[in-house]
């Protein structure tokens, strides 16, 4: 059976801004109360969707969630109408009100964790959507994340949803932007890498200082439990704490892999060479392990950080030769375009760098890779996939005519206070829940 991975990538909501809510996340600092263009930004993830599409890749689109968040204000004991609420959060609250507003579900990577079917235990997929509670206003994803994995994976007979972990930060998860698979086939059993912070019951083991370590490892092994995977088949790696305080927030900031590579910076990892080797050993000898370390001298962890040359996507083309995925940041450094130039030319299974500018969303700490929610799929668990979610010429047409329909091409801090923005964005997603053929996912269509 033919089995692939397809792409499911977050489009830009109506309210995307720059609000410095990330900290520990140096772009989202750095860029605070910058103004957005969230029509441009919606546009820029269009074109890298319909770009891998071209590619010959299977891709998908997962929708954005409803912002400014009124229910969460209400919970915090704002009261009246949405308007009402809005005003007085505004007034009595800004940092609130900014956080409620955050178009952060776009980062796919952190929606959920997935497991193919030829890991797990009863042979479905299965997703378990991230808590994200080290940051507010990313904790506010998960529920209505779930309900619209629900509505693009139906099908009971080939996918198994579960409940997000409790919310505390003990059981921190920040979702696939910590996991990585290495397989010889995407539809033979992997292992899958799990990547971790900090461990939350015990203290005394290694952990940043500066910023938060989001991701624990007792979070990492619930998942795996939860997906049915065998421990022969799953390794544990803890992330360098003081690259997390250098501002890499997730491991995908500093790592990457595919099939059978592992892109990664010398420095990403606590332990890399014992750790390396249970990898090898898990992985077996059915292919080669291309275990792809990328030294200090070459790209520091600042100039990694700066451009996300591992917040690449490495993809298998249709040719069954790989490519990078990479922002126009990479192509801007001399430093990683010059490594990548000679990276295509060494004998790895990576052959073709793209690059593609996703700016807006770079510059909350977003890059390609943050973008998008990998599932490896076999072509008849495609076919149980709702198809309307699925990229294709005409269907980037239509949601490019509903950005331009219903999105601002500019927003500032102030702007997150007008009732109307809540209006639009609800119509916006109104509409899109009926081109994406997801059914009434969103609180506001449930009231
Ligand atoms: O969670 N930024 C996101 C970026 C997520 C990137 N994802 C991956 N690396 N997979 C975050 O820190 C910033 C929002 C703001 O500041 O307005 C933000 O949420």
């Amino acid at each position: 059976m033919n089995f692939f991975e397809a792409n499911f990538d977050g489009l830009v909501g109506p309210t995307h801004n720059y609000a410095g809510l990330s900290v520990g996340n140096v772009a989202s600092l750095s860029n605070a109360k910058n103004s957005s263009s969230p029509r441009q930004a919606a546009k820029q993830g269009l074109s890298k969707m319909k770009a891998l599409h071209d590619l010959g890749m299977v891709q998908g689109v997962l929708a954005p969630q409803e912002r400014p968040d009124v229910y969460t204000l209400r919970r915090l004991g704002f009261t009246g109408t949405d308007a009402q609420v809005i005003a007085k959060a505004a007034k009595q609250a800004p940092a609130v009100l900014r956080a409620v507003c955050s178009a952060s579900s776009m980062w796919t990577a952190n929606a959920a964790t997935i497991s193919p079917s030829a890991d797990t235990h009863d042979g479905k997929v299965h997703f378990t959507p991230a808590n994200l509670t080290n940051k507010f206003h990313r904790s506010l994803e998960p529920v209505t994340t779930g309900r619209i994995l629900q509505a693009m994976f139906r099908d009971p007979a080939h996918f198994a949803h579960h409940t997000h972990l409790p919310d505390n930060d003990h059981f921190g998860d920040e979702g696939a932007a910590n996991h990585t698979r290495l397989c010889s086939a995407y539809g033979k059993r992997g292992v899958e890498l799990f990547v971790f912070g900090r461990y939350a019951f015990d203290s005394s083991q290694p952990a940043p200082k500066r910023f938060p370590a989001r991701h624990t490892l007792e979070a990492c092994e619930a998942v795996a439990r939860l997906h049915g995977l065998s421990g022969e088949h799953v390794v544990y790696m803890q992330q360098n704490p003081d690259v997390i305080d250098q501002g890499v927030f997730h491991n995908d900031v500093i790592a990457v892999g595919n099939q059978n590579v592992l892109f990664y910076h010398q420095q990403a990892f606590v332990d890399t060479q014992n750790k390396l080797n249970e990898l090898r050993r898990k992985f077996g000898n059915e292919t080669d392990l291309h275990l792809i370390e990328v030294k200090d001298s070459d790209v520091s962890v600042s100039e990694a950080i700066k451009t996300y040359l591992f917040n690449t996507q490495v993809i298998t083309l249709p040719s069954g030769e790989m490519a990078i995925i990479a922002p126009t940041e990479c192509q801007e450094s001399h430093a990683v375009s010059s490594y990548l130039a000679a990276l295509v030319q060494q004998h790895t299974p990576i052959r073709h760098v793209h690059y593609y500018d996703v700016k807006q969303s770079m510059r909350n700490g977003g890059g390609p890779a943050c973008l998008r929610l990998r599932v490896a799929l076999s072509e008849q668990e495609k076919q149980a996939v709702n198809p309307n979610v699925l990229m294709n010429d005409a269907l980037f047409s239509t949601l490019n005519q509903w950005v331009d329909k219903h999105y601002r091409d500019q927003i500032s801090e102030a702007d997150l206070a007008d009732p109307q923005l809540l209006d639009e964005s609800r119509s916006a997603l109104d509409e899109l829940t009926q081109i994406l053929g997801l059914g009434s996912v969103y609180q506001f269509q449930q009231d």
